[in-house]
């Protein structure tokens, strides 16, 4: 069983050194973040990628997404394997051959990693909303591409766990093969993937992280919930791959308050039982007249 709260307190650590990054960034207008965690920035938002190998898998790639200073997102990771045998592993485990962050917005992030045979490219851009708002975007773009001499039957794993306000315990998740949503009393998290997923799944943590870590080749049971607790989600693409081919997945993800609850219904209902009472009053006096 893969244990969270310790993670909790390193990814504190991490957004103390990211946001202290970030700022020293801003103060000399120079270069980005020169932790091994790289940060991105946009408006409301902050978002943490850390692209190396680590020991603990829920501690690698994208580790955090604060919008107005709320952490949002426990971790979004991609999986990968090749075959129908063998076990899952997390794009951080393959070469690292490019990391490129945009300047001078610190908003966007290039990161491209190399495995035998293939090479995958994960573009990020965040789009943070006015202060305040509760409101943030990010884009995930991930692309493959065979660069050896065989067909690959590529499976691909798109791993989310938003804990929304910091606690997952109250969020609830529903998934389909083209959309994740999830929510709890205050905020409305959404992803729509493009193209749609082979199989998805929702599940108690951390049982896909554990499927996805293990030995055995995993396929997700395409359970879509709704599901309350302390849950992960995932997409998982199969595809076949030509020699110089590539295949590209859309990943779009945004954070929302939810709406108040509007206050034209109350006026409406206020509105009938002032007609009701005018016509009762009404009524009354053409019945003692
Ligand atoms: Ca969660
Ligand atoms: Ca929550
Ligand atoms: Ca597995």
């Amino acid at each position: 069983m893969l244990r969270k709260r310790c993670n909790q307190f390193f990814q504190r650590q991490y957004m103390l050194v990211a946001t202290a990054a970030i700022s020293l960034t801003i103060a000399i207008t120079a270069r980005p973040a020169k932790s091994a965690v790289v940060a991105l920035s946009d408006d409301n938002s902050i978002v943490a990628f850390d692209p190396d190998k680590s020991d603990n898998p829920a501690n690698n790639g994208l580790i955090f997404w604060t919008v107005d200073d709320v952490n949002q997102l426990f971790q979004n990771q991609f999986w990968y394997r090749i075959g129908s045998q063998g076990r899952e592993n997390s794009l951080n485990t393959l070469n690292l051959i490019r990391l490129e962050q945009s300047q001078p917005a610190d908003k966007q992030l290039s990161v491209a990693y190399a495995g035998t045979g293939f090479e995958v490219t994960l573009d990020l851009t965040l789009d943070g909303g006015a202060l305040g708002s509760g409101s943030s975007n990010l884009f995930e773009n991930i692309r493959i591409k065979n660069t050896g001499s065989e067909q690959l039957d590529f499976h691909l794993f798109n791993y989310t766990d938003f804990d929304l306000n910091e606690n997952g315990q109250q969020d609830t998740i529903k998934i389909g093969s083209n959309k994740a949503q999830q929510f709890d009393t205050f905020t409305w998290a959404t992803e729509v993937i493009d193209p749609v997923a082979s199989y998805y799944q929702v599940s108690p943590f951390s049982k896909i992280l554990e499927a996805l870590e293990d030995d055995a080749p995993t396929t997700l049971n395409n359970f879509s919930g709704p599901l309350t607790g302390e849950n992960s989600y995932a997409f998982q693409w199969d595809f076949k791959l030509d020699q110089e081919k590539s295949f590209s997945i859309k990943n779009y993800k945004s954070i929302k308050p939810v709406p108040e609850p509007t206050i034209i219904p109350g006026l409406i209902v206020f509105g009938s039982l002032m007609w009701l009472w005018r016509s009762r009053q009404a009524l009354r006096r053409s019945t003692n007249s």
